[in-house]
């Protein structure tokens, strides 16, 4: 197996790694373009808006009654920061889509506060993306998201959006916040796909 150059951190089970340019820390840094918005659990919903425009929502007890599952993920921050090991808890998105109909291939997903992130639909389903409600046990603190953020985990960290409010299907590709200002459209930490061009 190949070491990483100046790995630093825990042992890891023979063939873990980092991926390319990456460093181990043990907190959670919290990296947010804008204050956190507040959303009590009475108005929170969740919108899911097919390539037709037909919508599908889902209240707070909506979502909680739903499937959970637990999550146990690495995390894979651009700014080269990654975390191993973390414990979430949350609703597959392939229980949430199941319900949608749709043949688009590309999703925008949208937050309170008005971030958004784009990636593929592809990259939501097959156990790979999670709206996340509960970390290491414990209500998602707001700074990190809560009361309830998009996880996917094998992409670099800003596609998952924090205070996920909506996830639009779309035929077409439109770009989010930091796909805009020249991130990488799809953004995988292996293929070090930091900025468009990587
Ligand atoms: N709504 C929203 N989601 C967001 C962000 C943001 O600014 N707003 N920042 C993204 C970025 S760039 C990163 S690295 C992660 C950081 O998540 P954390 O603050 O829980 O570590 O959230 C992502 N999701
Ligand atoms: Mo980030």
């Amino acid at each position: 197996m190949t070491l990483t150059p100046g790995f630093q951190g825990r042992p890891r089970p023979t063939g873990v790694a980092l991926p390319p340019g990456q460093y181990e820390v043990t907190d959670f840094p919290v990296l947010s373009a804008g204050p956190t918005p507040r959303v009590p659990l009475e108005t929170w919903e969740l919108v899911i808006r097919n390539e037709e425009g037909a919508d599908w929502r889902w209240s707070w007890d909506e979502l909680v009654r739903l499937p959970q599952e637990d999550a146990h993920v690495d995390l894979h921050c651009v700014t080269r920061w990654s975390k191993f090991g973390t414990s979430w808890r949350g609703v597959s998105l392939d229980v949430l889509l199941a319900d949608v109909t749709s043949t688009a291939q590309h999703a925008l997903v949208g937050c309170y506060g008005g971030y958004t992130t784009n990636l593929p639909v592809a990259d939501l389903l097959g156990g790979k993306a999670w709206i996340a409600h509960t970390y290491d046990g414990a209500p998602l603190a707001p700074v990190h998201g809560g009361p309830a953020r998009l996880l996917v985990p094998h992409l670099y960290l800003w596609k998952s959006a924090k205070w996920v409010r909506s996830i639009q299907l779309l035929r077409d590709e439109q770009r989010g916040f930091w796909e805009q200002l020249g991130y990488h459209d799809y953004g995988d930490p292996w293929r070090e796909q930091r900025y468009q061009g990587d």
